[in-house]
């Protein structure tokens, strides 16, 4: 059962259904998660009966779609965070867990006459009148398949395809322990409108450039293992530099599943992949198999998360200074061996 408030569903499906605008907003960056929640709410709005503007948009500048979620069915659409319209009546956010995870747009969310937050970080902060949020919900996409439920609207294939892509980005493909048996009934439910789930999973997960193979050679070459780090339980950490991507071609957002073979070294609790943006700044991936909260070591350094996965833009661009930080900040994380990821 969802923890959110029948009142707080009935306020926002009647704000939804009278507002002549709207306004949905992924986190900057977005995963498949954030688009994926943010496009399928928009293509279910859009079957709606009677004249609405519908805009979905990220704060970002350069407007870069991930190459993996490029497929995504709602192109019509997207619009770039500096052509969206600056009077929306309610603005939604997906999987933002603070304001300032809107980027460019978080100006134009504050001043929108209703702001609804649909998520499901424990670390959501708060921000907007109205918070759809379960934190127990493995993804957005779950929060945003009941909101579509709760405006009538019925799914078909290419609102399901946009939610499937959620509920796998965020579950790992059901392998992550937020995964429940409602989530395998929501995939079942999904699957029935007919989508191609194995073209699905083979585009969000399986498909990369050459380049990609270039990149992750060197940063597996470079990987350190410390075991003595994590109170005890082990680091494995590795970057990826700019140059690294530009000997082979590889955009930045291409960067991020090199995490997903890192974090196998089966000595380590923790992995951590630091990635140097086009403009020198080194943001930071964690993962963690459960021991060691890795969203608070997030959240102390200025950027948010999961338990079992999170990250943050360093304020430093000195890479052995992000690491010996990083180092700090997991001998004084709270580490729970009760919990085995
Ligand atoms: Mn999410």
């Amino acid at each position: 059962m969802s923890p959110i408030a029948p009142t707080d569903w009935d306020r926002v499906v009647d704000a939804i259904t009278s507002a002549r605008s709207l306004l949905l907003l992924g986190h900057v960056s977005p995963d498949g998660d954030a688009l994926g929640s943010a496009l399928g709410v928009g293509l279910a709005l859009a079957t709606l009966p009677g004249d609405r503007r519908i805009e979905v948009s990220f704060g970002d500048d350069p407007f870069v779609i991930p190459a993996n979620l490029a497929w995504l069915p709602g192109k019509h659409l997207l619009t770039r965070a500096t052509e969206v319209s600056d009077d929306p009546d309610v603005v939604l956010t997906f999987d933002a867990s603070s304001i300032d995870r809107l980027g460019l747009l978080r100006e134009l969310a504050e001043k929108a006459p209703l702001l609804v937050a649909v998520d499901h970080h424990r670390s959501y902060d708060g921000f907007g009148q109205i918070s759809l949020v379960d934190v127990d919900a493995p993804a957005t996409a779950v929060v945003a398949r009941e909101l579509i439920r709760r405006l009538g609207i019925d799914l078909d294939s290419e609102i399901a395809a946009c939610l499937y892509t959620g509920l796998i980005t965020d579950t790992g493909s059901f392998r992550y322990s937020g995964t429940t048996a409602q989530t395998h009934a929501l995939a079942g439910e999904l699957l029935e409108t007919g989508i191609a789930f194995d073209a699905i999973a083979r585009e969000v997960f399986d498909a990369v450039p050459f380049g990609y193979l270039g990149v992750l050679g060197t940063a597996l070459g470079r990987c350190q293992l410390e075991q003595g780090a994590a109170g005890g339980y082990g680091w494995v950490w590795t970057a990826v530099l700019a140059a690294d991507r530009a000997i082979n071609q590889l955009p930045f957002d291409l960067v991020e599943p090199i995490i997903d073979v890192v974090r196998k070294a089966s000595e380590a609790e923790v992995a951590m992949v630091v990635k140097e943006d086009d403009l020198g700044d080194l943001r930071v991936s964690l993962r963690s198999k459960g021991v060691v909260d890795v969203s608070a070591v997030a959240i102390g350094l200025g950027g948010g998360g999961h338990r079992y996965a999170a990250g943050f833009t360093a304020t430093s661009r000195d890479l052995s200074e992000v690491v010996d930080t990083v180092r700090r900040a997991l001998d004084a994380a709270i580490i729970d061996p009760g919990i085995d990821g």
